[in-house]
């Protein structure tokens, strides 16, 4: 057992000690099926921004737009690449490329490596570094081999996000419509204003359902064309009040597999002031380290959600596996959602 005491809230060891999958558990083939009963019409909705969207790096600092490349081929570069330079009977002309991305600058998933915490899970009275269901930093999830400054060699080898991947992230999904009920307006959602708003459009989630929040913030990022103006980002769109503990537990008690928005961190960022202690992101501490629930992020939700509000749904099917990038804390996706 790698910990005598779970964080408080935690479900911890209810999935097996070895556990690396969390909620997704709860996507179980009739998840699918369920998934599968909600579409009719054949209509499909790709959920994923443009990968060089938001643009410049005014919503991270630290997270850059994808730079792609060729690599050389004797002395040209295999793009556009005529093969009959190296066979004159060959008529093929080649392009290759090659990219350096950043898995959390646009749509995308976190792994329940991307987020953990600080927590004596052995007793101690010393907390360590852990990562969901007690997984350890530096032993499971390795930092770089080398010096401090080191920028290679990180390594999720527990909690990857090629465990997600594997299970194909497929089932049942809803929509919640937060934009339809606040605007475009910076709006702290707590469990209150966010009960009032299913209850309105009669939203239920049920055990394993992966939830949506339509917020609108994607259409602004993509209303500036790359070019993202800071305080507008700051000041727009719906974002879950994180240090809400009534609605941390509602996520704990709905039985939700995945929480996705297509806003930047789901929660707001940063948080309202928790006091001398706490998480900086709480309900990535909620989600990803106690409850083991991937969070989605700037996902592309608008044609969708103007789809379930026409025709008076909020369920769907969602296809959403991330890349299957062995020992790496987030992913970009390209999410499906059918009708
Ligand atoms: C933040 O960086 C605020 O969130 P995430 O790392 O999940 O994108």
């Amino acid at each position: 057992m790698r910990w005598k005491h779970r964080p408080e809230g935690s479900n911890w060891g209810e999935f097996g000690p070895d556990d690396e999958l969390g909620r997704l558990n709860l996507l179980t083939p009739d998840k699918v099926l369920q998934g599968v009963a909600e579409v009719r019409e054949g209509r499909s909705f790709c959920l994923s921004l443009p990968l060089d969207y938001p643009g410049g790096n005014a919503l991270n600092r630290l997270r850059h737009p994808p730079r792609r490349f060729t690599s050389g081929r004797g002395d040209k570069l295999n793009y556009n690449f005529e093969l009959q330079r190296i066979n004159p009977a060959f008529t093929d002309v080649v392009s290759d490329d090659a990219v350096l991305l950043y898995t959390q600058y646009s749509t995308q998933w976190d792994a329940l490596s991307h987020v953990g915490a600080l927590f004596d899970a052995d007793g101690d009275g010393v907390a360590e570094p852990l990562y969901y269901n007690g997984w350890r930093a530096g032993e499971h999830i390795r930092g770089p081999a080398g010096h401090e400054d080191a920028l290679e060699g990180v390594n999720a080898e527990r909690l990857g996000i090629e465990k997600m991947a594997e299970t194909a992230v497929s089932g049942r999904a809803l929509l919640i419509d937060l934009q339809k009920h606040c605007g475009h307006e910076r709006v702290l959602v707590d469990h209150a204003r966010l009960q009032q708003i299913m209850l309105a459009d009669g939203v239920v989630v049920e055990p394993g359902d992966m939830v949506c929040l339509y917020t609108g913030f994607a259409d602004v990022v993509l209303g500036m064309g790359r070019q993202p103006d800071a305080k507008t980002l700051e000041n727009s769109c719906a974002v879950l009040d994180g240090r809400d503990p009534a609605l941390l537990q509602w996520i704990s008690d709905s039985g939700l597999s995945v929480l996705i928005a297509d806003n930047y961190a789901v929660e707001a960022y940063p948080a309202r002031d928790g006091g001398s202690c706490c998480a900086a992101l709480p309900l990535h501490e909620h989600c990803l380290f106690k409850l083991g629930i991937h969070l989605g992020e700037l996902w592309y939700l608008t044609e969708l959600a103007h789809y379930l509000r026409q025709s008076g749904r909020y369920r769907f099917l969602l296809s959403a596996p991330p890349l299957r990038l062995p020992g790496a804390v987030g992913s970009p996706v390209s999410p499906v959602a059918l009708v």
